[in-house]
């Protein structure tokens, strides 16, 4: 394993304002006791026969934006990161690439227009797949990745490269807490009680809202993770209480602001 190579890619990370990145090794992808049945077709290897190690980074999706979800600051947050993670893990491969390792990143999404998951709601390789063997997270009743620092409102992207980097631990600690709140304040109730993967039962209903929100410039819908009390961000924005998402006395002032925001910039 080439720590010496780790502890560059880690400080280029940090000059580059990328605050999680974790390290995973392939060979997690091929090991059922931790990979659930997912075909073997998206494995890093199946899909990059050279592929060694997946880095993947997170960004975080800011928790005041996401608040006043689906409006258009939430939809021009979702893009920046969108942007920024397509361009540092492209970036990062670069880097890689100068070592003398090839490498090469993985779109943060993988789908030509949010039509096309009506039919067929999948991409070719999956992050949040990646971010939990590389030990950023686990998975919640929302289906989503939780990291102890942001909880599920975090975007990966990944980098496959033959370079032998160490594995980071698996967080073996069960993040999501239960709650509930993701499936009960899903607008289109499209989740159910069941556990990672069967919980997102209506992906195409989802699709169909995020396409529906889309055509307003209000897509995504991220109520799912909005509501989640995971996550050290919701002390750092004093967002410990979820109470304030439902109608209750004291949050007035909150609900007026999210919805001026949603009143402007969109159809
Ligand atoms: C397609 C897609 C959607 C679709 C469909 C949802 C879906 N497929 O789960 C729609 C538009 C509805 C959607 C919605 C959202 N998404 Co989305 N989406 C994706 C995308 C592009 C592809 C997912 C995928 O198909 N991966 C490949 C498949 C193989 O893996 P998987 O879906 O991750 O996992 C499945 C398989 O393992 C499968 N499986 C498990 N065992 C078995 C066995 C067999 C036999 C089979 C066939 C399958 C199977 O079931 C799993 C669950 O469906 C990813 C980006 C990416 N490329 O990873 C983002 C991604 C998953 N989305 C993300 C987010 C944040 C959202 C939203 C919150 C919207 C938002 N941005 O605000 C919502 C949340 C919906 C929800 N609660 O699930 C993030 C998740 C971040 C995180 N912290 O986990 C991702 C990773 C984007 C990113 N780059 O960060 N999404």
């Amino acid at each position: 394993m080439n720590t010496d190579l780790e502890q560059k890619v880690r400080a280029r990370c940090r000059e580059m304002e990328i605050p999680l990145v974790g390290f995973a090794d392939v060979s997690r992808w091929e090991d059922s006791s931790v990979n659930p049945d997912m075909p073997e077709a998206f494995y890093p290897r199946s899909i990059w026969p050279e592929c060694v190690s997946v880095l993947v980074i997170g960004l975080p999706v800011h928790l005041p934006a996401l608040e006043t979800t689906p409006s258009i600051w939430y939809h021009e947050e979702y893009r920046t990161v969108n942007a920024l993670l397509d361009q540092y893990t492209y970036r990062l491969a670069e880097f890689l690439n100068r070592h003398g390792y090839p490498s090469v990143s993985v779109p943060r999404d993988g789908y030509g227009h949010v039509s096309v998951l009506e039919d067929n709601p999948v991409a070719f390789f999956s992050h949040r797949h990646a971010a939990y063997f590389a030990g950023l997270g686990n998975f919640g009743i929302n289906n989503m990745l939780l990291t102890p620092q942001y909880g599920p409102r975090v975007r990966f992207g990944s980098v496959l490269t033959a370079a032998p980097l160490p594995p980071d631990p698996l967080i073996e600690e069960m993040l999501c807490t239960r709650c509930m709140q993701c499936v009960n304040e899903c607008p289109v109730q499209a989740l159910n009680e069941e556990d990672y993967p069967e919980g997102l039962t209506e992906k195409a209903t989802c699709a169909k809202y995020s396409q529906r929100l889309a055509r307003d410039y209000r897509a995504p819908c991220g109520v799912c993770i909005k509501v989640c009390p995971v996550g050290d961000d919701r002390i750092h924005y004093h967002r410990e209480d979820t109470g304030i998402y439902r109608e209750k006395a004291g949050t007035e002032q909150y609900r007026q602001a999210w919805e001026h925001v949603r009143r402007y910039g969109v159809k």
